[in-house]
This record gives C-alpha cells, sequence and structure tokens, in this order.
C-alpha cells in the first residue's frame, strides 16, 4: 500500500485494497460487474434499513410475518432436533446478522420455552454487532450475546461451539438469495462444517412469481417509487470516487432493474446514459480508464428467487435435510429449517 493511499484513505487497509481490486476486476470483466458488497459502506447501510420498511419491499415485513406467526413451532422443532450425541440447551447463531431486529422473536421464544439462550450474532460490521448486542441486552432478559466480527463470505466462519449445545443457525432474510447457486452452496457448506449432525439451519428464502405475485410486485420492490433503491445502487459509484479517488458522473448511470425468469433472478444494474471514459488513479501508476458505450452496464447484483424444490436442492447440497417449512399466506417468503446430516 502507497503512502498516496495511506494519506488519503480513512479506511483500514485492507478494506482499501479489497475495493479497489475488486473495481478493478470487475470493471475491466466483460460484462463489467461490481460485487454487492460494495453497497454496504455507512451510507449504503443506511439506505438498506431505508428499503427495509419500503411498502414495496414485502420480504423484511413478510419474513417477520412468519417468525411472530410461527416462533414458538420453529423453536420447539430445533431444539427437539436429535443427532448421534446427547445435547442440552439450544444456542442460537446468526450469519450476517446486522442489528439483528428480526431476531429478537426467536430468541424471546427461546428464553419462553428454555429459560435462557446464548446467542452469536456473526457480522463484518461491529457497529452493527453492538447495536444488536445492546438491544438484545436491553430489551431481552435471559439473552447472553457473544458478538464476532467476521466477514463469513470470504474469511470462513471460526465458530465459537459451546459443549453439550445443540445449535440453530439462522441465514434469513434472503441473504443467501445473494450468491450464485455455486457459491451459495459453498456458504451452507462452510457452515456446515462447523455443525454437527441434529444441528439446524433456518433459512430465509424469497420465492418465485407465483399467484399471488407477479413480475410487477418483484421488479417494483427492487425500483420503488421513492427512489430509495436506486440511490442504494448508485451509491456503489459514489463509494468508488470517494475511496479510490475514481471520477465517475454518478448522474450519468441509471438505476436499471430486470428479472431474469431462466436464471430465476432479479438482476440490478447501472447502466451508463452515454458512451464516456471514467478513470481510477492507481497509486502513482498511470490511471486505470474504463471505456463505456451509451446504454453499456456495471452488473451489481443478483438477487435469486427460490422454489420449495430449488431451496430443498440447496440445502442437499449442502448435507441438510428439509425438517419443515412455514410461508406467509401470499407465498411470497419461505422460511424453511434443516437439519444437519
Ligand atoms: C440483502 N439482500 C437480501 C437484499 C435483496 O433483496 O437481495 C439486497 C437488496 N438489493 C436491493 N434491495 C435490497
Amino acid at each position: 500500500m502507497s503512502s498516496f493511499a495511506i494519506a488519503t484513505e480513512p479506511l483500514s487497509i485492507s478494506t482499501n485494497e479489497a475495493v479497489a481490486s475488486e473495481a478493478r476486476l470487475g470493471l475491466s470483466a466483460k460484462p463489467k460487474t461490481l460485487s454487492p458488497w460494495l453497497f454496504y459502506d455507512e451510507a449504503g447501510s443506511h439506505l438498506f434499513e431505508q428499503i427495509t420498511e419500503l411498502p414495496e419491499y414485502y420480504l423484511t415485513r413478510t419474513e417477520r410475518g412468519i417468525f411472530t406467526d410461527h416462533a414458538e413451532e420453529i423453536i420447539r422443532e430445533a431444539a427437539a432436533s436429535r443427532g448421534p450425541h446427547p445435547v442440552g440447551k439450544l444456542t442460537l447463531i446468526e450469519l450476517g446478522a446486522g442489528t439483528a431486529t428480526k431476531t429478537g422473536i426467536l430468541l424471546r421464544e427461546a428464553v419462553r420455552q428454555q429459560g435462557s439462550i446464548v446467542y452469536q450474532p456473526v457480522d463484518v460490521s461491529e457497529t452493527a454487532l453492538a447495536e444488536a448486542s445492546e438491544n438484545i441486552l436491553r430489551n431481552i432478559p435471559g439473552v447472553s450475546v457473544r458478538p464476532q466480527v467476521t466477514d463469513y463470505t470470504r474469511e470462513g466462519l471460526p465458530l465459537d461451539r459451546l459443549p453439550n449445545t445443540r445449535t440453530l443457525a439462522l441465514y434469513i432474510g434472503s441473504s443467501i438469495g445473494n450468491f450464485k447457486p455455486e457459491e451459495a452452496t459453498s456458504v451452507l457448506r462452510n457452515l456446515r462444517a462447523q455443525l454437527l449432525p441434529g444441528d439446524t439451519l433456518l433459512l430465509g428464502t424469497d420465492l418465485v412469481p407465483g399467484k399471488h405475485k407477479d413480475e410487477s410486485n418483484l421488479l417494483a420492490a427492487y425500483n420503488d417509487a421513492a427512489g430509495v433503491t436506486a440511490a442504494f445502487n448508485l451509491n456503489v459509484l459514489t463509494r468508488l470516487n470517494r475511496e479510490l479517488g475514481a471520477d465517475f458522473e454518478v448522474n450519468s448511470f441509471r438505476h436499471k432493474v430486470l428479472w431474469s425468469a431462466a436464471a430465476s433472478r432479479i438482476e440490478m444494474h447501472l447502466e451508463s446514459q452515454y458512451a464516456q471514459r471514467v478513470q481510477i488513479p492507481a497509486n502513482g501508476l498511470p490511471a486505470f480508464n474504463i471505456d463505456f458505450a451509451k446504454g453499456e452496464t456495471i452488473h451489481t447484483e443478483n438477487s435469486y428467487k427460490f422454489t420449495t424444490g430449488a431451496v430443498i436442492r440447496l440445502l442437499a447440497s449442502a448435507d441438510f435435510l428439509l425438517t419443515k417449512a412455514w410461508y406467509d399466506s401470499r407465498r411470497l417468503f419461505a422460511v424453511t429449517l434443516a437439519t444437519a446430516i
């Protein structure tokens, strides 16, 4: 890392290097891509919180509704799950916990059923974990919180496993949907490697269009009338300008969303409104030039939507067996409990 980057970059060196190499690799690829983890700087995380409350973005409130309606059964099933080893209480770990707003429903129910619970939220964001811990400790007596700052997608998942407990791992919020199928399998396999037979996984997945959900509902969830999702998508260019000194003219790109039925995914893109060249300084070397044709896009995110069969196949690819699935009445979203085999 050069003194140029250290002098101008307030973030950690490794974060800056990861952003630089992601930008260089993704923007020289054909078609151009940027990885969705780049969305989540401070402004992007704040915009995402706003997205979860938008009228069009049904995912968060639908999953919360499923937890509210079925928490008793979810916790009972997870606690009753049997493996080859005798175990005591249930402990909860959560991948990508963020501020853990929905998890409180399950934690409260677990405390009601077994008196107390250990909760291990895992996330890349130390501030989000601090907020989650504070909220839970203040509002739910009986929970002992052991936060762990880890990027489980890149650094694996070194879980601090408690002896003689049964683990319920939460991977909710449709986060698994932001991975390509082979990446999703590897995230779940990494998780599975930390679990024992009989431990369980609770997976939240958004569903493909159906009777009560047409393509337009799905598209609206990613292209809301207030423009919050557009701002979330465009913020990635603002981030590259700020952190790498790039000269993206942010207003010359347009938020674009499409549904690919063939790939079963929503795609988010940023479309260049005219032919242009963007430069990213390269630490004393000649700047990295990126040429855009009019209408050319940067593919910034995939959000996969599932059938029940696709969820079962994904779980099986990581050695999990379906225990039970819960849905909302309109079949917009699924919460699936699976057992490690
Ligand atoms: C975090 N993830 C599950 C969101 C999703 O729905 O794929 C990210 C998002 N992108 C646009 N809106 C929300």
